[in-house]
């Protein structure tokens, strides 16, 4: 045996936020930090003694330097069986999908999703629980709690694993497996999706276009719409992944994924656009003319996935973030399934979907994914959007035209204040809170606010109590405000606000997003006062 005991002392900023720890690098290259993280979650989840540990990341830069020390720590802290992605890649549905194939007892994925990458930019590390979940809040909070207080880690020496391989070898009393990173995953979506059907539907001269963003998705896509439905090799652009993401940023939104609307709004446009972040979670859904919002998007392919071969038992319910669209509440309706609104995080519905309850979720930054694993997933919407394609025979605008006329349309926008100086950033959510209060009863623009909150969340299958989850002015089904600061920046602070108009009327569905939202931005302007506190004339970001 070559374990080594080192000693350390705490570094006192390890708080995960709502995906993770996240970090500038260099903050995870000082000395002992990523070991201390990690030896407190070994300490905090003694089940991974002898049983079977995942480890992947999105491939950033300090992928494998870090996969290298996780591997060691592993091995020291007596995991037995190791199962790597070759290369150290994983995406993070990809993880936590072999978590829950393999019966492991819990997966570490390092990433930082879209943040930017290359020494300058950010590094992260998550912790999965058994069954493929986020770590919960209480997990969490223990994880943080022994981080401040850890006095040293063990390591294995001398390990020298080959990540590029693809093989298992055994280590001492370990096990250590390096898989292909796409088999698995493209197996389980093989189970979903009816693949005959899309590839007749491509192979019918209906185009796809996949933007893999130079991170993890591109040799995902390559192999499921390239090798597997029949797309021509063009169709998945910057298809590998880099450490630095190619210098972009890779988060699929109307800002960063500028080009493909324009691609979408161009002669010739293909019938499908999409695109996916960092570590393969997020989505973005285009199709010729139209870009399909994600709250429009879980709600669409809700009321379309029992039409698809793993979902033709129908939904057991839908569940979505609190600051989502409440498009897919008409979608639940019409059903008859339950609607659950939960705080911001994934790691919220992962309870749901152990019990059974919900079988798709979504979050309007992007996320939307099903019962089939315990992350959102990027690919899996861009599946279900072709399957979805290739059996109604619609085009996604007419989709979204029907789906509009049958439920009404939710206006929607995501406005982002970023690095803003977190003093400032407190002062608008305080602001904005002093006006809650007086708020119900009195007019918002048109409307009359009949709710104004700050949300909280009590999981009902451990009776957690998460609050302080967003301040929220409501009315009714026609308008929302909501705010809430960001728990995945790595600089200052990031404010959201979060715009939302519900339309029923057939002459109401055509107007512009800016057009139907102004209303909501002026009274916005008069309660949170954002430009008078922190100076910001606009948002850095609308999606
Ligand atoms: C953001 C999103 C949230 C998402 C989280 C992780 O969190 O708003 O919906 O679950 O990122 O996604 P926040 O706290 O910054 O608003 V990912 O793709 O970055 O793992
Ligand atoms: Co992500």
């Amino acid at each position: 045996m070559a374990i080594r005991e080192i000693s350390s002392s705490p570094y006192l900023d390890q708080k995960p936020g709502t995906a993770g720890l996240r970090k500038k690098v260099s903050v995870f290259q000082q000395p002992h930090y990523l070991e201390n993280f990690v030896q407190a979650v070994f300490d905090c989840v003694p089940a991974l003694k002898g049983a079977t540990l995942v480890i992947g990341g999105d491939g950033r830069y300090h992928n494998r330097d870090a996969i290298r020390v996780v591997v060691a720590m592993a091995m020291a802290n007596g995991v037995g069986r190791i199962i790597i992605g070759q290369g150290g890649l994983l995406s993070t549905p990809a993880a936590s999908h072999l978590i829950r194939k393999h019966d492991a007892a819990g997966g570490f994925l390092l990433t930082a999703s879209h943040n930017p990458a290359g020494p300058d930019g950010d590094f992260g590390i998550k912790f999965n629980i058994a069954g493929g979940g986020q770590a919960g809040e209480g997990l969490t909070q223990r994880i943080y709690e022994r981080s401040k207080a850890i006095d040293g880690y063990r390591i294995y020496e001398g390990a020298n694993v080959d990540i590029d391989r693809r093989g298992t070898v055994v280590i001492d009393r370990t096990s250590i497996e390096v898989v292909d990173c796409v088999d698995d995953y493209a197996e389980l979506m093989q189970g979903l999706f009816d693949f005959d059907r899309i590839a007749d539907w491509i192979s019918r001269g209906n185009g796809v276009r996949f933007d893999a963003m130079h991170a993890v998705t591109g040799p995902y896509a390559q192999r499921i719409l390239v090798e597997q439905l029949g797309a021509p090799a063009a169709a998945v652009i910057n298809a590998t992944p880099l450490s630095d993401f190619g210098g972009g940023h890779p988060d699929p939104n109307l800002v960063y994924g500028k080009h493909l609307f324009d691609l979408a709004m161009s002669e010739g446009a293909p019938a499908l656009i999409g695109a996916s972040d960092g570590d393969g979670d997020r989505n973005m859904i285009l199709g010729k003319g139209i870009f399909i919002s994600p709250g429009d998007s879980l709600a669409m392919l809700a009321a379309h996935l029992p039409r698809l071969p793993g979902y033709r038992s129908g939904l057991r319910g839908i569940a979505r973030s609190m600051p989502t669209s409440r498009a897919a509440d008409h979608v639940a309706k019409a059903l008859k399934v339950p609607l659950y609104e939960t705080p911001t995080g994934w790691k919220f519905f992962c309870n749901l979907l152990d019990a059974g309850d919900v079988t798709i979720c979504g979050e309007e930054s992007f996320g939307t994914s099903s019962s089939h694993t315990r992350e959102k997933d990027g690919l899996w919407a861009v599946l279900a959007w072709l399957n979805t394609l290739a059996v109604t025979g619609q085009s996604v605008e007419q989709i979204a035209q029907q789906h509009w006329h049958r439920y009404g349309r939710h206006y929607y926008a995501r406005h982002d204040y970023e690095g803003l100086k977190g003093p400032d950033a407190e002062a608008v959510m305080q602001a904005f809170s002093g006006t809650l209060g007086a708020l119900p009863g009195h007019k918002l623009g048109d409307w009359e606010v009949t709710l104004a909150d700050e949300f909280s969340y009590q999981d009902k299958v451990d009776g957690s109590l998460a609050t302080g989850q967003g301040l929220r002015v409501v009315c009714g089904d026609h308008a929302r405000i909501v705010l809430r600061l960001s728990g995945t920046g790595t600089q200052g602070a990031t404010l959201r606000v979060y715009l939302e108009r519900y339309e029923s009327d057939p002459s109401a569905l055509g107007w512009t997003v800016a057009d139907a939202l102004a209303p909501l931005r002026t009274a916005l302007e008069s309660l949170a006062r954002i430009g008078e506190l922190t100076g910001r004339n606009a948002p850095d970001l609308v999606t």
